[in-house]
């Protein structure tokens, strides 16, 4: 199966929002205009209870049930098949949506016999980047469509480094025109 994962295109990680990625926002039409050429759509959510040690390193963001982490409002959300919350606890960052608390994401991907993962959304320097590893780790195929994502930049290259690293990991880097 060949699988779309959207990571955290949630309002929060936008424009406006309380841990805005410069552009996030835009990521949202070009995932929405790729979604037709996959099989599976996945999607993770930064889900967080209103304390936890993750807030100690970045502003409150994504509250469970929040405006903050809900979706954006243009992402088309009609075709995702299953959506993976993750950093639920009060201890836990969870970056990569491998770390998902409600679904165990290593086994759903296996009973549904993915093959090939490609990462989109927010934010390349963290959750798409930990994902993206989890991703290659695992043994999948991992593509990371580079114009469907964007980054937090707490150092201005966080981004392109992030782009890097993924690459020297193992990541295939594509752009979604080519898909
Ligand atoms: C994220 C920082 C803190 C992300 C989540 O979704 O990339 N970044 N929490
Ligand atoms: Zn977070």
């Amino acid at each position: 199966m060949k699988t779309l994962l959207i990571v955290d295109v949630q309002n929060d990680f936008c424009t406006g929002g309380v841990l805005a990625a410069k552009g996030g926002e835009e990521v949202v039409p070009v995932i929405n205009s790729i979604v037709d050429k996959f099989d599976l759509i996945i999607a993770s959510k930064d889900w967080h209870p209103k304390q936890t040690k993750h807030f100690n390193k970045w502003p409150p963001h994504c509250v469970q049930h929040t405006y903050g982490a809900a979706f954006h409002t243009n992402l088309n959300i009609d075709k995702i098949d299953q959506i993976f919350f993750k950093g639920t606890g009060t201890l836990d960052d969870g970056y990569s949506a491998f770390e998902a608390t409600n679904v165990n994401m290593y086994e759903y991907l296996s009973k549904q016999e993915v093959s090939q993962l490609y990462v989109s959304g927010i934010a390349t320097d963290y959750c798409v980047l930990s994902s993206a590893l989890d991703s290659v780790q695992a043994g999948y195929t991992t593509y990371v469509i580079t114009d469907a994502v964007r980054a937090v930049n707490v150092n201005p290259d966080d981004g392109d480094k992030a782009l890097q690293q993924m690459k020297d990991a193992g990541c295939i880097l594509i752009t979604s025109e080519n898909i």
